[in-house]
């Protein structure tokens, strides 16, 4: 795969955020907690909330004190290379200024800032490489979406196709081609999508950003690396392109009682056997409802960074 693997060669520890309206809820939904990973929320065996409902709370989003500077300099001071940050999760709501649908938090809520353009230009400003995360399968609130309604406003059944062509593969352009240079696309549960559509988002990814990593979430094996299984440390060599994903607590998405913060004692070891072994590793933070990041991650994401910076660059 040439020169896109450079990603990995180059940066072998990366910031994954998982923001959207799920961070607003917290996990607290009608005054009754559910624990779990809070982007889940809305799944029937949590929360249960119907979509209509769900995207009614998008007029309470308002993440005022999000700076994007500050979670790039944040990654930076970590010793991490590059950011991918969610621009779709599963429950369909769009982190940026999407055209082609307005359940986005420029249309949908007060915020009406792309905060997607803010961070992508941090991340240029610092040197940093950005990267989107895109829920293609999973759509909870899209008709035809997996996991979402069976009918469209009309009434109409529809299937997949008609998620596929409304909203997914016109998503998928725009945020490869609004956002400048972007380093990855990390597509995500993949489930019993037919490859053909894969097929299509591979291609839109590989005509406007050559040089963009495609996850090995896109399914079909279609992506560029393997990514094991969440939260997981390999205790044995692995060969070839790899990544694990992790977080700094216990929930992707901000939950608010969640605070089994990783020390940066634990941050390191995972690092380092991670990346002594090939891999690439990146740790997930979840901004709080008012956009920022949790203290605690801060702290021991820093006191990891400054151990890493004592070391030459090899
Ligand atoms: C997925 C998402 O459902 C979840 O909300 C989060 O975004 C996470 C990073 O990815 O969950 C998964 C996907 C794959 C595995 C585990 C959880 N896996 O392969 O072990």
């Amino acid at each position: 795969i040439g020169q896109r693997a450079e990603l990995f060669d180059d940066s072998n520890y990366s910031m994954f955020i998982h923001w959207g309206l799920y961070s607003e809820i917290g996990n607290e939904w009608k005054g009754r907690t559910y624990y779990g990973i809070s982007e889940w929320i809305m799944n029937p065996r949590r929360a249960n909330i119907p979509a209509k409902e769900y995207m009614a709370e998008a007029g309470n989003f308002d993440p005022v004190n999000f700076d994007a500077m500050a979670i790039a300099q944040l990654a930076k001071d970590a010793g991490m290379k590059y950011i991918v940050v969610t621009s779709k999760h599963h429950d369909g709501f769009a982190m940026y200024d999407s055209k082609v649908n307005d359940f986005n938090i420029v249309k949908a809520s007060p915020f009406g800032r792309d905060p997607m353009k803010e961070l992508a230009q941090a991340c240029n400003d610092l040197g940093l490489g950005f990267g989107f995360y895109y829920s293609h399968n999973q759509d909870w609130t899209f008709p035809g979406g997996n996991g979402g309604p069976k009918v469209n406003s009309e009434g109409k059944e529809v299937g997949f196709d008609y998620y596929f062509r409304e909203k997914c593969l016109p998503q998928v352009k725009e945020i490869t081609s609004q956002y400048g240079e972007i380093a990855m696309v990390w597509f995500d549960t993949p489930g019993s999508m037919e490859k053909k559509y894969v097929e299509e988002l591979v291609a839109v990814v590989r005509e406007n950003q050559p040089n963009a990593m495609i996850s090995g979430r896109a399914g079909h094996n279609l992506g560029d690396y393997l990514s094991l299984g969440d939260m997981n440390i390999p205790v044995q060599n692995v060969g070839g392109l790899w990544e694990t994903v992790d977080v700094t607590n216990d929930s992707w998405g901000y939950a608010w009682y969640d605070e089994n913060w990783k020390s940066a004692k634990r941050i390191l070891k995972s690092t380092i056997s991670t990346v002594a072994r090939g891999g690439t590793y990146m740790l997930n933070v979840g901004p709080k409802p008012d956009g920022t990041i949790p203290e605690e991650a801060q702290l021991s994401l820093r006191a990891g960074g400054e151990w890493i910076s004592r070391y030459p660059q090899v």
